[in-house]
């Protein structure tokens, strides 16, 4: 074992059922697979599912994701019993030398649902616009203290009767300085804001001099 490796950063990735977290993984592999050593871990209750579908649509090659079924509360295998995605930390990091970062896809849970400092370095919470615009001012630890919140399909606002400026005034006002998108991953709103972010604040690669 190489003592002095540097640790991969873990990025947590929560958020109710459906809201995005997958096409999120996808988008991010997308952009940082070829450049970045990286890997994913999906966190499924019964299955393996979300696993399967970043495979299916070519996220990263196949050893680089690793799907954990947790057969419990979701939230359980992403704050209190941590064990099973450290143990598959360990495996990506044992197979990939010189990991540089790992994201770690939760269940689809409720708003309470963080991850444990123990397990994600950065917490990024996706909500949609589809499950009501009262979402953000509902609150809770994820939607005020996450890292970067991401409302997810905006594109879809005016076909559910979500208003969107709302979402956007509450979450300023849960979140304070703490910075939140409106995107739409699928048509890739605001992914460029995302991968800056991303750069900026978890790769430190930006302040690079040319
Ligand atoms: N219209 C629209 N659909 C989206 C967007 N993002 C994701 N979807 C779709 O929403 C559905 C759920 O997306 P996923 O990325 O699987 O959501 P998830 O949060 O990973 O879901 P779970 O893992 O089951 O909790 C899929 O059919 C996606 O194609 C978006 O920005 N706009
Ligand atoms: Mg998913």
């Amino acid at each position: 074992m190489n003592l002095k490796a540097k640790p991969a950063i873990r990025i947590g990735i929560g958020g109710p059922v459906g809201s995005g977290k997958s096409t999120l993984c996808i988008k991010l592999c997308q952009h940082y697979g070829q450049s970045h050593n990286m890997a994913v871990i999906t966190n499924d209750i019964y299955t393996k599912e979300d696993a399967k579908m970043l495979i299916r649509h070519g996220a990263l090659p196949e050893e680089r994701i690793l799907g954990v079924e947790t057969g419990g509360c979701p939230h359980t295998a992403i704050r209190d019993d941590i064990s099973m995605n450290l143990d598959a930390i360990e495996t990506l990091q044992g197979r990939f030398q010189g990991l540089e970062f790992i994201l770690i896809e939760s269940g689809g849970d409720n708003l309470t649902a963080t991850f444990s400092p123990e397990l994600a370095d950065v917490f990024i919470y996706v909500i949609d616009v589809t499950e009501g615009d009262d979402i953000p001012r509902k609150g809770g630890p994820a939607i005020a203290h996450s890292d970067l919140l991401l409302v997810n399909k905006v594109e879809l606002a005016p076909h559910v009767g979500a208003n969107v400026d709302q979402m956007k005034q509450d979450c300023a006002e849960k979140r304070g300085t703490r910075p939140f998108f409106m995107t739409d991953l699928r048509s890739e709103v605001a992914l460029d804001d995302l991968y800056a972010w991303f750069d900026r604040e978890v790769l430190f690669t930006d302040a690079v001099p040319a």
